[in-house]
């Protein structure tokens, strides 16, 4: 299962847009963000680039790192 580094994540209300935000992504399935951990992961129904990811965690004002 993939996994990504998101920083920029203090809350809830964080986790619930990334979550939204990967949700959204035609073959982004199952996806479980970690607060702590500032961490996602997420299943892919159909091959996802990374760009893709990057982008739209980007667009919601987060950033991936690593
Ligand atoms: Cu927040």
């Amino acid at each position: 299962m993939p996994s990504i580094m998101i920083s920029g994540m203090s809350c809830q209300h964080c986790v619930a847009s990334v979550t939204k935000a990967l949700s959204e992504i035609k073959g982004v399935t199952n996806v479980s963000v970690d607060l702590d951990k500032k961490e996602a992961t997420y299943s892919e129904s159909s091959p996802v680039s990374h760009e893709l990811i990057k982008e739209a965690i980007a667009k919601i004002g987060f950033e991936v790192v690593g």
